[in-house]
């Protein structure tokens, strides 16, 4: 079978035995383990060298480099960053565009490309991730590399009308289809590419999903990213530690948990929903003393302003909720800025009988997942899940919020807490069944098949010679 070569912008080299970060470097790391290949991108260090270090583990190497002050803060924290995250979800007045910064972008992604070249051989398939690496595959196209490439989006794909803010979108957009497959979180992140695609580019776009535009032929699919939900429930049952934290408060009364873990990032919804955690407590009074509320917030892009702005706003809400309600023997909120091993967060969403998961926009939001899938079947937890996270087109049966409606979340939040047994069950076992049906694996299988499987321009070939 021909190799993969994996390209991301960070690479997380995970060794043999070690325990794995977050959803996606599983996912990557299990399917380069199953065909051998190559990790490609970024190893984090900042004014390190920019000279290729290779690292084999196994069948996998591990390819790495590290960038230039300047084109870290040009690319990284400039265009990608700055410019493509915000607009990607929606928030066009968070947004900055800086020419240097687009042309920074534009450098790594040509060097990233011209580092790969040589370590390339004619029959890998190459899968590119997300927003950071969307001129790569036409770099690769400009120094002759014919292999098959795909992008996955982890991110949501706006309407037209949005992505047009950003100045260069024709020609940004224009390299997007080089690829020979683009995967998206969900079917509305893949209708809006559509649209862009009919709208401003007056591309072709079949029935099937193959498109043309700009003389290229491809194809654009929906992918949902999940998460391994057997080795979940595992590592969730049994972990033993930090029962004090959950289920009582500090002298041992019975207190139901409301947990949320998010990187904070304002795309997550945090304020709105530390403000809906005080409407709870303010409009449903019964329910002081016997919830606390624990939000996980690593701090993530904390050299970003806006992110440190955030940051200050949430310690100023978080004081205020627990100045306001807090007693000697009771604390209402606990707000922890500090990361925590995956086996830990998977202990707490079991014992906890709320998952808050409210992202303002979301690609897919793997919390909720997780959440679901690290729950007791016998007495599962309730999923409390914005609208507008890409994972809520298959957990349906979550209890769907608005994350813009305070009163609304406050209100489903009493709801949760109350909800009986067998109603819990029911949603838990149609929620399950949904991340059953299309795990991790299935994702990364997918894609990779269709990656591999004829390229759309032998379709539209085939299909011609068949309609003669
Ligand atoms: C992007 C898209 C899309 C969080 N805190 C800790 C920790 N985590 C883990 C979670 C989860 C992962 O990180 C976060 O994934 P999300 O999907 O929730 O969000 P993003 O980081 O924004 O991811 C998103 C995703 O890509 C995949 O395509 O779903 O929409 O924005 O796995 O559990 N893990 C550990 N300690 C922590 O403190 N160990």
């Amino acid at each position: 079978m021909s190799r993969l070569v994996v390209v991301s912008n960070r690479v997380a080299p995970i060794k043999e035995g070690k325990a794995a970060a977050g959803g996606l470097a599983i996912g990557v790391y299990d399917a380069l383990r199953a065909c051998g290949g190559i990790w490609f991108g970024w190893n984090g260090e900042v004014s390190g060298s920019a000279e290729l270090q290779q690292e084999t583990h196994g069948n996998i190497t591990y390819a790495t480099r590290g960038l230039s002050k300047r084109h870290y803060d040009m690319y990284y924290r400039g265009f990608a960053n700055a410019t493509l995250w915000p607009i990607f979800h929606y928030r066009i007045d968070l947004a900055r565009y800086r020419r240097e910064e687009y042309e920074g972008y534009c450098q790594v992604n040509r060097m990233f490309a011209e580092q790969l070249q040589p370590l390339l051989r004619p029959d890998d398939v190459i899968w590119v991730h997300d927003y950071h690496l969307i001129p790569f595959a036409e770099e690769c196209r400009r120094l002759g590399i014919r292999n098959r490439i795909g992008f996955f989006l982890h991110i949501p794909f706006p309407a037209p009308e949005i992505l047009t803010a950003i100045p260069p979108h024709n020609e940004l957009f224009k390299t997007l289809c080089s690829y020979d497959l683009i995967g998206f979180q969900t079917e509305v992140d893949r209708q809006a590419f559509e649209d862009y695609i009919r709208r401003e580019v007056r591309g072709l776009v079949d029935s099937d999903g193959s498109m043309t535009a700009y003389g290229h032929n491809f194809r654009a699919k929906v992918y949902p990213i999940s998460v391994m939900p057997d080795e979940i429930q595992q590592t969730a049952s049994r972990y033993k530690g930090r029962r004090n934290l959950i289920g009582c408060n500090a002298v041992g009364e019975p207190c139901q948990t409301i947990i949320s873990v998010d990187r904070l990032d304002y795309s997550k919804g945090l304020i709105e929903r530390f403000c809906a955690y005080d409407e709870l407590l303010q409009r449903f009074p019964e329910h002081r003393r016997n919830v606390q509320f624990v939000q996980i917030a690593p701090t993530s892009r904390s050299d970003v302003k806006t992110y440190q702005t955030l940051r200050q706003q949430l310690e100023t809400h978080a004081g205020h909720i627990n100045g306001r309600y807090a007693e000697l023997d009771w604390m209402p909120l606990h707000y922890l800025n500090r990361s925590h091993e995956r086996r830990v967060l998977m202990g707490l969403f079991r014992a906890a009988s709320v998952g808050l998961v409210t992202p303002l926009r979301d690609g897919m939001n793997l919390v909720a997942k997780e959440y679901v899938a690290a729950q007791n079947p016998e007495n599962p937890g309730v999923l409390v899940l914005s609208r507008f996270a890409g994972a809520a087109h298959e957990l349906s049966a979550a209890l769907i919020v608005n994350p813009y409606d305070i009163i609304g979340m406050a209100e489903a939040l009493d709801r949760a807490l109350r909800m009986p047994l067998a109603e819990r069950k029911e949603r838990y076992e149609s929620m399950m069944r949904a991340i059953r049906r299309a795990d991790l694996n299935a994702w990364r299988d997918s894609f990779i098949r269709d990656l591999r499987g004829p390229s759309a321009r032998t379709v539209r070939v085939e299909r011609a010679i068949r309609a003669v």
